[in-house]
C-alpha cells in the first residue's frame, strides 16, 4: 500500500515532469543548443540541460521548500526530509542530434534513502513512465511488468557506454563475452528509459557501468515495482560500478555473466 504522502510526491513530480519535457521539446528546434563539454570532449552539456534542472528545482523546492535536491547540474541541497534526485535530460547526446531517446528523469528518496517515487518522461514521444514505493509501475495509465524470458540465450540485454574512450574499450571487450550468450543487444543512450523498457518488458535485461544516482534513482523504482531486479555485482543496490537489471532470472544469469568479466562491464 502506498502512503496517501507519496501520492503528493508523485503529482508535484509528474507536475515538474511535465513542464520540463514541454521546456525541452519547445527549445530543440529553431536554437543555438549552447553546447560545452564536461568529463571528456564527448561528454556534452547544453544550456537546455541547465536551464531545464533550474525550472525542475524552482517547481519542486518552491512546493516543498524543506526538502534537498541532488541533480546532474547544479550544487546539491541537502535535507533531513526527501530529497528528489534529478536528471534533466537524461540522453543528453541523442537530445543534440534529435535521435529520440531522452528524457527527464525525477526521484524522491525518504532520509533512510528509500525512494518513494520514480519518474521518467520521455520527451519524444510524450510517454510517462512512473512508480511509487508499494503501488506498481506505469506508463501513461497503464500498468507495467517486466517480461518473462527466462534463459539469457532467449534475453534482449540492453547496456551503455562511457564518455571516457578508455572505460569504452573495456566495455566493448566484455561485450564481446556478452553478445554470443543473448539473443541480441540495445544500446538506446539514455539509462533512465533503458530501465523503464526494461520495466515495461521492451528488454530482458540491462547493464552499465559509470551510471550517477540521477541516471538510476527513478528507473529503479520503475524496475522493481514492475516485478524486477536491480544490484549490483556484489549488492542489492545499483552503484556507479555497475547496474544490473532484469527479471529475476535473467538478473541472475546476466550478473553471474558479468562476474566472470570483472568490474571492467
Ligand atoms: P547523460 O545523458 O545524462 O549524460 C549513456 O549510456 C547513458 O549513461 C546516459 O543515460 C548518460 O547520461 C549516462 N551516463 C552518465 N554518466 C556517464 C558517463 N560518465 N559516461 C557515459 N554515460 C554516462
Ligand atoms: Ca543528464
Amino acid at each position: 500500500m502506498t502512503n496517501p504522502g507519496t501520492y503528493e510526491l508523485l503529482n508535484l513530480a509528474q507536475r515538474a515532469g511535465a513542464q520540463a519535457a514541454e521546456h525541452i521539446r519547445q527549445s530543440r528546434y529553431g536554437k543555438d543548443l549552447e553546447i560545452q563539454t564536461k568529463s571528456s570532449p564527448t561528454d556534452m552539456v547544453t544550456m537546455v540541460d541547465k536551464e531545464t534542472e533550474g525550472i525542475i528545482k524552482e517547481m519542486l523546492l518552491g512546493a516543498r521548500p524543506q526538502d534537498g535536491f541532488l541533480g546532474e547540474e547544479s550544487a546539491e541541497v541537502t535535507s533531513n526530509e526527501i530529497t528528489w534526485v534529478v536528471d534533466p535530460i537524461d540522453g543528453t547526446t541523442n537530445f543534440v542530434y534529435g535521435f529520440p531517446v531522452f528524457a527527464v528523469s525525477i526521484a524522491a528518496r525518504d532520509f533512510s534513502g528509500a525512494t518513494l517515487v520514480g519518474l521518467v518522461v520521455d520527451v519524444y514521444h510524450g510517454d510517462c513512465f512512473y512508480a511509487t514505493l508499494g503501488g506498481g509501475s506505469f506508463l501513461n495509465n497503464r500498468s507495467i511488468a517486466v517480461s518473462n524470458t527466462n534463459s539469457l540465450s532467449q534475453a534482449l540485454v540492453s547496456t551503455g557506454f562511457s564518455y571516457d574512450k578508455v572505460t569504452r574499450v573495456a566495455q566493448a571487450k566484455t561485450l564481446t563475452h556478452i553478445i554470443g550468450e543473448v539473443r541480441d543487444i540495445r544500446r538506446a543512450g539514455a539509462a533512465s528509459l533503458d530501465l523503464c523498457y526494461l520495466a515495461a518488458g521492451r528488454v530482458d535485461g540491462y547493464y552499465e557501468v559509470g551510471l550517477w544516482p540521477w541516471d538510476y534513482a527513478a528507473g529503479t523504482l520503475i524496475v522493481r515495482e514492475a516485478g524486477g531486479v536491480v544490484g549490483s555485482l556484489n549488492s542489492d543496490q545499483p552503484s556507479q560500478e555497475i547496474t544490473v537489471a532484469g527479471n529475476t532470472t535473467i538478473f541472475k544469469e546476466l550478473r553471474e555473466l558479468l562476474l566472470t568479466d570483472g568490474p571492467s562491464a
